[in-house]
């Protein structure tokens, strides 16, 4: 390990400046520690300050993908639109960073290049490939669940002459696509909401589909006056009730099933769902992420959708997905289906051998060539688990957290893995983090770990690590319930399974955010059940 000459010494550091890290740094200072977050972006905001691709927007609404932890900046901040776009919430972030001043403890532009323990003095040392390295105690990685790109090792990738751009890593400046013929790659939420967008500008879009989506209308809209009003009036009371919800959304949705009543009655619920928007489709009815009929009833509905959109049966039919609805995180979209209506989009499906290769002027499929300007990759993330993968991460023994990981990953409540103690994960692989509202779900981890630092200091307690036999529960448990559900029967990201080569695991927590909040707090008031916790 070369160390740089300057260590900056500190009781935290935290790795990541988006919600989990703000947060983060934000509660470290307030019970008076040092602490500092390190990004290599030039800006803050995490996966909103990368994903800037047009027609970038998140699937929650605005006004609960927001922190909770402070009622005058719940009450002073104006969401504009139902759900929010990346400029808009990246402008949020930024406020929170200078209504705590936080940004003077924020080292920007750097990467971390390794993190190890050293047992001897209990510090995690930090290396950077910025001028200063750190020396810390507790080490935290607010790295993100979506973070790390997943770009596909197309052949000949590297002979193609045109412009290659990935949604994840979208440029600061705008990207002009009139007059151009661009082939985007991939049709999960980040194709899906691109590629209405460069429909309105290219000479000639091309969508290579692998997997058609199921996309569900947001009907997003500018919110009035009185809706800010009546949230603004109820925040406490709605944000309370979301708790008790298995993702901690707002709708708690219908709890019958969609085979207890007639088909067209479920239909018509159905219906009602579709128009309210958003997810409000899946929450029509309680089981339809968990009955394989209730949810044939729920595709049925989506596939006639398509077909009422596309009037050219062929096109329609390539469309239409088959594998179960809510599989695979189901994609929210603004007249989605509809661009492939327009002259100048042609959709591709991908047959058995995918993309053939590329060539200088564009990539082969079923064995023709599309000759295009422009690829745009909406391929998606190494998920939960590529932002820790590509540093090297050594804890105890020297253990490396990929040799740890080798078979999947491996948490206790995903917040810490046996071997690496004083360092913890937020919405680690373990919590129900991407299966649910990642804000308040954020603030929970935030919260839990600090409680934890605190305890720590007030015990003298040096180092707090995962019991080896509670993690191997843990995950058993995890492995358990994920296995009964439909969820677990599809090539998903969440199951690592859109990155050649990643262990088949179901990475995030699918009991539900209220059993799992109530096993940390249960952990917590038995003196850290399941942690082992030394000198
Ligand atoms: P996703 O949802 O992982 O979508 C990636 C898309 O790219 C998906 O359609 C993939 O097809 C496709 N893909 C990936 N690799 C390839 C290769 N090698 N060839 C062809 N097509 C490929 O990522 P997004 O960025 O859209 O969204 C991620 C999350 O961000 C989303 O769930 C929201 O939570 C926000 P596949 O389905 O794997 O066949």
């Amino acid at each position: 390990m070369s160390r740089n000459q300057n260590t900056i010494s500190l009781d935290a550091l935290v790795v990541g400046a988006g919600f989990g890290g703000i947060y983060m740094l934000h509660k470290l200072r307030g019970m008076g520690l040092s602490a500092k977050i390190v990004d290599v972006a030039s800006g803050i905001g995490g996966t909103w300050f990368w994903n800037r691709y047009p027609g970038a927007r998140c699937d929650v609404e605005s006004m609960f993908y927001s922190y909770s932890f402070d009622e005058a900046l719940d009450q002073e901040w104006e969401w504009t639109e139902r759900y929010p776009a990346q400029p808009e919430i990246l402008k949020y972030i930024n406020h929170v960073a200078d209504r705590f001043d936080l940004r003077r403890d924020i080292q920007l532009k750097t990467h971390v290049t390794s993190t190890v323990y050293n047992e001897t003095d209990a510090t995690w040392q930090v290396t950077t490939n910025g001028n200063n390295d750190f020396s810390t105690r507790f080490c935290i990685m607010a790295t993100g669940c979506l973070s790390a790109a997943n770009t596909p090792d197309f052949e000949g990738l590297n002979d193609f002459t045109g412009r290659i751009f990935h949604t994840s890593k979208w440029p600061h400046s705008e990207v002009d696509f009139s007059g151009r013929h661009v082939g985007v790659i991939g049709t999960g939420s980040s194709g899906v909401q691109i590629i209405p967008e460069i429909a309105k500008r290219a000479a000639h879009l091309t969508v290579f589909q692998r997997t058609p989506s199921y996309v569900a209308e947001a009907f997003n809209r500018p919110l009035d006056a009185a809706d800010q009003i009546h949230t603004k009036a109820n925040y406490g009371k709605l944000r309370a009730a979301a708790k008790k919800t298995f993702g901690g959304f707002t709708v708690a949705g219908n709890e019958q099933s969609a085979m207890s009543v007639s088909e067209e009655e479920c239909r018509d619920k159905l219906e009602e769902g579709w128009k309210e928007g958003g997810n409000s489709l899946m929450t029509s009815f309680g089981d339809i992420a968990n009955n394989e009929k209730s949810n044939m009833r729920a595709q049925d509905f989506v596939r006639d959708k398509i077909r009422q959109a596309v009037p050219d049966a062929a096109t329609a039919e390539k469309l239409s997905p088959e594998h179960l609805i809510g599989c695979k995180r189901i994609c929210l979209g603004t007249n989605y289906y509809s661009v492939f209506n327009r002259g100048n989009v042609t959709l591709t499906s991908l047959g058995e051998k995918g993309v053939e290769k590329f060539t200088t002027t564009g990539l082969v499929t079923e064995g023709s060539e599309t000759k295009i300007d422009d690829l745009v990759m909406a391929t998606g993330f190494d998920a939960m688990t590529g932002a820790l993968s590509r540093i090297p991460i050594n804890g105890r023994d020297n253990i490396s957290l990929n040799k740890a990981w080798e078979a999947g990953p491996r948490t206790y409540l995903g917040l810490m893995t046996h071997g690496f103690p004083n360092f913890f994960t937020i919405t680690g692989p373990g919590s129900p983090s991407v299966l649910s509202n990642m804000l308040p779900t954020i603030e929970h981890h935030v919260e839990w770990i600090a409680e934890c630092i605190d305890y720590l200091q007030q015990q003298g307690i040096k180092e707090i690590e995962a019991d080896l036999q509670a993690q191997n529960d843990w995950v058993a448990h995890g492995n358990e319930i994920a296995s009964k559900t439909l969820r677990y029967s599809c090539s998903s990201w969440y199951l690592g399974a859109n990155v050649p080569g990643k262990p088949r695991v179901f990475m995030p927590y699918i009991g539900g955010m209220p059993a799992y909040r109530k096993k940390c707090a249960a952990v917590v008031t038995a003196g850290y059940e399941g942690f082992c916790l030394n000198g």
